[in-house]
């Protein structure tokens, strides 16, 4: 069996691992004293982060190298790193857990951004929900305030760095970096045109990093153990081990932390197999933005960002959906178009009119009312959304669509033809 836990879950060993005494037991701001100790140069953190294949673990695997060698790092003025925590993909739970059970390793690695972007200034914004790992984050920034590693001069090396978390106010969209930005600014939480890219225009209009909570508390472990460490744990290009929140139709749904690259037969078998007495049907390897996939291709796939491509979806941000035998596609999937048309910001008019078109549509042949002509429309209504809005939100709401009518046309006819379905269910992974 693979090893588990090496990267954000390496304090799970202990009682109590969110305490600054476990998280030094494992080497914790070992190599962010090393870096203000020596006066690291910044390239030289971007080159390992670089060659670590370290993508982000948000949602778009954008390299983290790259992005963090956007920054107009000595141009003067403020620059700003911000930590997405808004946690909001249906069937995404790791964010949540890194800041429950490590979060020291978190604001480690956004004082060691911090120095590399050349911010002084941080924010974490955390989903509003998150009561227990909110109380665990503000404890910790406490903890590491009076370790002196927060704040003037930290241990003595003329580096200051504060930061601040900031709660969210429940919707998903903020999850989105540009529409998060505004949320930070007291503004309504509505994405902004890209480009220009927040390493532009950012917090406030200036200079800005924004990575992920997985993101950013990998950083530590990889600066510790080297970038050839941390790639040889994944394969050629996707570095690391990666958290997968394992739902739905399993007998141990959780959070795994593996190699990036391990077949999906094996971290199924880690979540202990499908139900008893059912077979794989169908798998979202990503969230419910990513589209779904059948058993068959499933069953031969590798979870990387590359492996999960081949088979014709993405990886996310980890959160995979198993549906068994039992599951109504349709059932499932006026559920996930039921989400988007509830959450799109309704800034631009192919999101807004688009995701509740589909949402009527899918509810009208799951309730036995479905006419001939559906599966063409919701597919042309769906293909018309894909790439004509402002933000990523309205290309999510499609691909599901698009995917499962692909995938389970019959199921879809059937419905429409007979009025019911063949099976009654509904995916454990996309109940709220
Ligand atoms: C500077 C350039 N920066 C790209 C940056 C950009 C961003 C990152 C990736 O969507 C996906 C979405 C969800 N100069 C740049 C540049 N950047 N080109 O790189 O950008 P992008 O646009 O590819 O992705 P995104 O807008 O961040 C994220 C999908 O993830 N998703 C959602 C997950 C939800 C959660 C959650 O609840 N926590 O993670 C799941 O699949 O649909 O496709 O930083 O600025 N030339
Ligand atoms: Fe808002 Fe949807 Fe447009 Fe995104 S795509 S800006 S959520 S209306």
């Amino acid at each position: 069996m693979q090893q588990l836990n090496q990267v954000c879950f390496r304090t799970m060993q202990f009682d109590q691992p969110w305490t600054l005494e476990n998280y030094r037991k494992v080497g914790g701001y070992q190599v962010l004293e090393q870096i203000l100790r020596d006066k690291t140069r910044q390239e030289v953190i971007i080159e390992q982060l670089k060659n670590s294949a370290l993508r982000g673990r948000g949602g778009a695997g954008f390299p983290t190298g790259l992005k963090w060698s956007f920054m107009p790092r000595r141009m003067p003025g403020a620059k700003y790193i911000v930590c997405n925590s808004d946690e909001g993909e249906p069937g995404t739970c790791k964010d949540r857990d890194i800041l429950r059970y490590n979060p020291h390793q978190l604001i480690e690695g956004m004082i060691i951004a911090g120095y590399t972007i050349g911010a002084n200034t941080g924010y974490n914004y955390i989903r509003g929900e998150f009561f227990e790992p909110i109380d665990r984050f503000r404890q910790a920034l406490i903890e590491a305030r009076e370790a002196g590693y927060l704040g003037q001069d930290i241990l003595g090396s003329g580096f200051h760095f504060d930061l601040y978390l900031h709660p969210g106010a429940g919707a998903y969209i903020c999850g989105e970096e540009t529409a998060l930005l505004e949320s930070l600014e007291g503004k309504k939480g509505q994405p902004r045109y890209k480009p220009p890219f927040p390493a532009g225009y950012g917090l406030y209009g200036r200079p800005t990093t924004i990575n992920n909570t997985e993101t950013l508390a990998s950083v530590p472990v990889i600066l510790q153990h080297g970038a050839d460490w941390f790639h040889e744990l994944g394969t050629p290009n996707n570095g690391g081990q990666k958290i997968f929140c394992v739902t739905g139709h399993v007998n141990k749904p959780g959070n795994y932390e593996v190699p990036l690259g391990m077949p999906f037969a094996d971290l199924l078998a880690l979540a202990g197999g499908v139900r008893d007495g059912h077979q794989l049907k169908a798998v979202i390897p990503g969230g419910s933005s990513t589209p779904v996939v059948p058993a068959t291709v499933m069953m031969e796939t590798t979870m990387s960002y590359d492996g999960i491509g081949k088979a014709g979806s993405m990886l996310g941000a980890g959160s995979v959906i198993v549906m068994d035998d039992s599951t109504c596609m349709v059932k499932a999937l006026e559920r996930i178009a039921y989400f988007y048309y509830e959450e799109s910001c309704g800034q631009c008019t192919p999101c807004r009119e688009g995701t509740g078109w589909l949402y009527r549509v899918i509810h009208r042949i799951e309730n036995g009312q479905g006419r001939q002509e559906d599966l063409d429309r919701l597919v042309d209504v769906a293909s018309n959304i894909d790439g004509n809005t402002i933000c990523a939100l309205g290309d999510a709401a499609a691909a599901p669509v698009i995917s499962f009518i692909k995938h389970f046309r019959d199921e879809f006819q059937y419905h429409i033809d007979h009025g019911c379905c063949l099976v009654e269910s509904e995916p454990e992974g996309l109940r709220q």
